[in-house]
């Protein structure tokens, strides 16, 4: 067990990070910040405002000329340095997540905040090996294409993944020579509060990244609607998705947009049981289910279904809720109250729709310092129909159902029966079936026989209401770039 830092986490103010400085919000409005897995409020989020953007856009603005135009090296030097300073915290900065969204300490170690580093890592080497294209027409003429920064780029990141999505968006931003303003969740700003501190000790000059800490409609809006902020990358909820669509599609602005998933997993006959079984035991409760690529519709040929019911009811009784800080613990506490409350109705809802809870299916009220926490039993549901409710809408909590097939066309039609197309997870030892349901289902990213392996060179994204564009690799380099092509006659 980790020994809860009380003195370090006392109600502290977090601090917006704006022009290379810490400071208060311009009305000094505060938030509670809320320790979930206790239920109590542990310090003091910004509650900042439109004056608080457009300060940072102001040093943004103003930073934008020499970042864009800092050697490569230099610019990959600074940014390698915030991933080696994310790595030597390693410890602070799990433990402070865990505090702060209510996973185990032991993931955040392990996954949140070594991804966090690789991000920053990753794109600080891509921006030197960056290159655009040229077009020869033969005898006539060359094209050569550019890929400038745009300006000012916009970074709103959700609660789930805190530090690792919140870097997933800046350091492709940054690597491309764009400045930015950022807002990370108001439910989890405390690792974008440390990182802020670890900007300045790399010697990130001022106003290259500013943090404006608050409320989505206020502090996300403004960011959305402030006419200098031309290019902007969200990660969150559909509805909150479409609203920014909404706003910033009269400006023209880029948009990258990664939203919510109802994702299948499809288990046929043929497939490795063991690593099915155990995968999907992950890809349904890790992080508490609050991952947008979770597989939360389960979906096994009838031959194997009993048993893989019956086997993975047993898995999911044996999983270990509770004190996230506790090694022994796989399952945490849900990121907020008012979440826990949307997972227990979807709940039910599923058993007013006809659904038999097999496990699971209430609230945990734990002993000691959680038991004020906001904690719900890992839950399988079965019986349900493809097109009620629970089967199409994202819960995004430890909730899973699972519903047999007959035919492999079944299984495919069930997986796209849904209005999300993030992600799908496909298990099958036959190479044809595994290249033929992969080419049909209309997801963004297919796992074949894994889940979540991740390059971090390739196209991330879904599809329909998933989301608009894909992260990743070259792809969100060249999201923060305005292409040119130039064409000269020979
Ligand atoms: O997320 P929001 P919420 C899904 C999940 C969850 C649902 C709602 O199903 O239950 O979304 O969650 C900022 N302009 N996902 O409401 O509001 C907000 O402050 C600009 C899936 O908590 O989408 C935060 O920083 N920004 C998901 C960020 O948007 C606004 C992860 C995300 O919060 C804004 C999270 C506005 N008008 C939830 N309103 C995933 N795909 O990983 C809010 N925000």
């Amino acid at each position: 067990m980790v020994t809860y830092p009380r003195i370090h986490f006392g109600m502290e103010k977090l601090y917006n990070f704006i022009d290379g400085k810490l400071v208060e919000p311009g009305k000094s409005n505060y938030l509670p910040n809320i320790n979930p897995a206790e239920g109590v409020a542990y310090n003091l989020v910004p509650d900042s405002d439109a004056q608080d953007v457009a300060e940072a856009v102001k040093a943004a603005r103003f930073a934008f000329a020499s970042w864009s135009a800092m050697p490569l090296d230099q610019r990959a030097a600074i940014l390698s340095k915030i991933a080696d300073l994310i790595d030597r915290d390693l410890d602070q900065l799990a433990l402070a997540e865990s505090i702060d969204q209510g996973k185990p300490f032991k993931l955040a170690k392990s996954m949140d905040i070594p991804r966090a580093s690789a991000n920053m890592r990753f794109y600080a080497t891509a921006s030197m090996h960056f290159a655009s294209e040229s077009h020869h027409m033969e005898g006539e003429a060359v094209n050569y294409t550019t890929r400038t920064p745009i300006g000012v780029a916009g970074c709103i990141s959700p609660w789930n993944l805190p530090l690792y999505l919140f870097t997933w968006k800046i350091a492709p931003a940054l690597a491309a020579g764009c400045t930015v303003v950022a807002k990370p969740s108001e439910l989890t700003p405390m690792t974008a509060f440390l990182f802020s501190k670890l900007c300045i000790e790399a010697g990130l000059p001022n106003g290259v990244l500013n943090i404006v800490h608050g409320l989505g409609h206020k502090v996300g809006q403004a960011i959305v609607e402030h006419p200098d902020v031309l290019v902007i990358s969200f990660t969150g909820g559909t509805v909150t998705g479409k609203t920014i669509a909404a706003t910033a599609a009269p400006m023209f602005k880029k948009l990258s947009l990664e939203l919510g998933g109802k994702n299948p997993n499809i288990i046929f006959a043929d497939c490795d049981f063991e690593q099915a079984l155990n995968t999907s035991i992950q890809s349904s409760f890790s992080n508490q289910g609050e991952i947008c690529l979770c597989g939360s519709r389960i979906l096994v040929e009838r031959s194997i279904y009993e048993k893989f019911v019956d086997e993975f009811v047993k898995r999911t009784k044996e999983l270990v809720v509770g004190d996230p800080l506790e090694d022994k613990t796989r399952v945490g506490a849900l990121v907020s109250e008012a979440h826990m409350k949307k997972v227990l109705s979807y709940i039910d809802l599923a058993k007013t729709e006809g659904g038999k809870i097999l496990c699971g299916g209430k609230r945990i009220t734990m002993s000691g310092r959680c038991e004020q926490g906001y904690f719900v039993e890992p839950t399988v549901i079965i019986d349900l129909d493809q097109y009620c409710r629970t089967n199409q809408e994202e819960i995004f909590g430890p909730v899973v159902t699972i519903m047999p097939f007959d035919k492999e066309e079944e299984a495919i039609a069930y997986a796209n029966s849904n209005a999300y197309g993030l992600s799908a997870t496909i298990w099958t030892e036959n190479l044809k079936r595994a290249h033929r349901v992969s080419h049909q289902v209309k997801s963004g990213i297919i796992w074949v026989n894994c889940w979540l392996l991740r390059d971090l060179r390739t196209p991330f994204g879904g599809m329909k209401q998933s989301g608009v564009g894909r992260e990743g690799g070259w792809e969100a380099i060249r999201f923060f770039t305005e292409t040119k092509n130039v064409c000269i006659k020979f």
